[in-house]
C-alpha cells in the first residue's frame, strides 16, 4: 500500500466497534480508549516517518557531492544549532510524556476492577480453559458466558505452566500463573460471541487452547446459568460419570490428579480399587476394612467416597493432612453421585496418563452409587 493509501485509511483516534484496518472488532467499554492510544501513537509514527523521509530525500538531492568535488567539509560549516537541538529534544520529550500519561491512565483503569464486578474463577491447563461461576455453582469448559453491560472480573490461575488469557475484542490480556492468582476485568457492551485465546506459548497444543466468550443480555444470562446449574437433574444416569469428569472434577483437580501422582491429596487413579478392597490406611492407624462391611460405618464402599466429599475431616488418609474443604452444601446429591461414579469408572474415562478419553465407552459400566443399600 502506498504512503498516501495508508494515510487515507488511517483513522485519527477513532475506533469503530466493527474494527478497522489495524484493530479487531471492539466490544467492551475499555476498547475505544485502548484503541485511541494505539491510533495516537501510530499517527505520531506516520507523521515522523513521513517527515524523516521527505527531509532525507530532499537532503540527498540538495547536498550530494558531484564526482568532481572533493568530499571535504567547508571550514565555515555549522557545528551546532541551539534552537534546532532544543526543538528536537523538547518536542519528543513532550510527546513521550503525553504517551506515558495516556498509557498509565489506561493501565490503572484496566487494573482496578469495579467493586460490584461479577466474579468468575478461571483455570488454565494444558490445553483448555475452565470457567467457574461461584454464584451459580456452574462450571463451563471452553465457553465463558458473561452478562452484557456489567463489569466482570476474572480471577485466574493455572494448574500447570504459564498461560495467558487474551480476549482481543475486549482488549484485555493477562498472564495466568501456576501457584498464584492474577485477575483482569472487562465490561462487554455488545452481545455476541468473541474469541478467547491463550497468548503464552505453553506446549504442543497451545494453538488449540481456545474458548468462546458468550455475551448475553442480563435476563438471558440468568436463564442460561440457571439452566446450567440444574443440568445434572436432566442428564441420564448413564452420563453421570462423564458429567462428573467434565463438569465437576475441576473443583478437585488442584489437589487430586488422575494420573497416579500424589498432590495435596491422593490421586483418584487407583482410588476405587483401594476403596473396594478396604486397603486405605488412615492417620490413626485404622484401615478402611475396619469400617466397612455390615454394621460398619461404611456398609458399601461408595459411602466412604461420599463421606470423604461431605466430611473430609472425619477420616484422614495416611501421609496427608486434613486440608480438604467440605463440599457439603456446594454440591447437590446428584452431583456427588456423579463424582462417586466418576471415581468408580475412572479407568473407562481417562487413559493411563489421566487424559480424558473422547466419547468414553461406558457400556456395561457399574453406575450404582450404593445409595439405599
Ligand atoms: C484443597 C485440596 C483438596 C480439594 C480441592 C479436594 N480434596 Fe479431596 N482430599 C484432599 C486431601 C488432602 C485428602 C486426604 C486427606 C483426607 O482423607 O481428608 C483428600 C481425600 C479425598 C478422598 C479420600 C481419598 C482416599 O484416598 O481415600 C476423596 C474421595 C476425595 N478427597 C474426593 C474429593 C473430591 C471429589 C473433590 C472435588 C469435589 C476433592 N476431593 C477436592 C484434598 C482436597
Ligand atoms: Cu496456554
Amino acid at each position: 500500500m502506498s504512503m498516501l493509501g495508508l494515510l487515507a485509511t488511517m483513522k485519527l483516534g477513532e475506533a469503530t466497534s466493527g474494527g478497522g484496518f489495524w484493530m479487531p472488532e471492539s466490544a467492551s467499554t475499555v476498547a475505544p480508549e485502548v484503541d485511541s492510544v494505539f491510533y495516537f501513537i501510530n499517527n505520531i509514527n506516520y507523521f515522523f516517518f513521513a517527515l524523516c523521509m521527505v527531509i532525507l530525500i530532499w537532503f540527498a538531492f540538495r547536498y550530494h557531492a558531484k564526482p568532481s568535488e572533493h568530499a571535504t567539509f567547508a571550514a565555515d560549516a555549522p557545528t551546532h544549532n541551539t534552537p534546532l537541538e532544543l526543538t528536537w529534544t523538547v518536542v519528543p520529550l513532550l510527546l513521550v510524556g503525553v504517551i506515558f500519561w495516556l498509557g498509565m491512565d489506561g493501565y490503572l483503569e484496566l487494573n482496578e476492577s469495579p467493586e460490584d464486578a461479577y466474579e468468575v474463577q478461571v483455570t488454565g491447563q494444558k490445553w483448555s480453559w475452565t470457567f467457574q461461576h461461584p454464584e451459580f455453582g456452574v462450571t463451563e469448559a471452553a465457553e465463558l458466558t458473561v452478562p452484557l453491560n456489567k463489569p466482570v472480573r476474572l480471577i485466574m490461575t493455572s494448574s500447570d505452566v504459564l498461560h495467558s488469557l487474551f480476549i482481543p475484542a475486549f482488549r484485555v490480556k493477562n498472564d495466568v500463573v501456576p501457584g498464584r492468582y492474577t485477575s483482569l476485568w472487562f465490561e462487554a457492551n455488545k452481545p455476541g460471541q468473541y474469541r478467547l485465546y491463550c497468548a503464552e506459548y505453553c506446549g504442543k497444543d497451545h494453538s488449540k487452547m481456545l474458548a468462546v466468550v458468550n455475551v448475553l443480555p442480563e435476563d438471558e444470562f440468568q436463564t442460561r446459568l440457571g439452566k446450567l446449574a440444574r443440568e445434572y437433574e436432566d442428564i441420564d444416569d448413564r452420563d453421570l460419570p462423564a458429567y462428573g469428569l467434565t463438569r465437576l472434577y475441576n473443583r478437585c483437580a488442584s489437589c487430586h490428579s488422575l494420573d497416579g501422582s500424589s498432590g495435596t491429596g491422593p490421586s483418584f487413579k487407583g482410588l476405587w480399587d483401594r476403596t473396594r478392597k478396604g486397603t486405605t490406611v488412615f492417620t490413626n492407624g485404622q484401615d478402611l476394612k475396619d469400617l466397612a462391611g455390615p454394621g460398619g460405618e461404611f456398609e458399601v464402599p461408595e459411602n466412604y467416597l461420599r463421606d470423604s466429599i461431605l466430611n473430609p475431616q472425619r477420616h484422614i488418609v495416611q501421609n496427608y493432612t486434613g486440608s480438604m474443604p467440605t463440599f457439603k452444601g456446594q454440591l447437590k446429591e446428584r452431583q456427588i453421585d456423579a463424582l462417586v461414579l466418576m471415581i468408580k469408572n475412572l479407568d473407562r474415562l481417562v487413559d493411563e496418563q489421566g487424559v480424558p478419553i473422547e466419547n468414553p465407552d461406558l457400556e456395561g459400566a457399574d453406575i450404582s452409587t450404593g445409595a439405599g443399600q
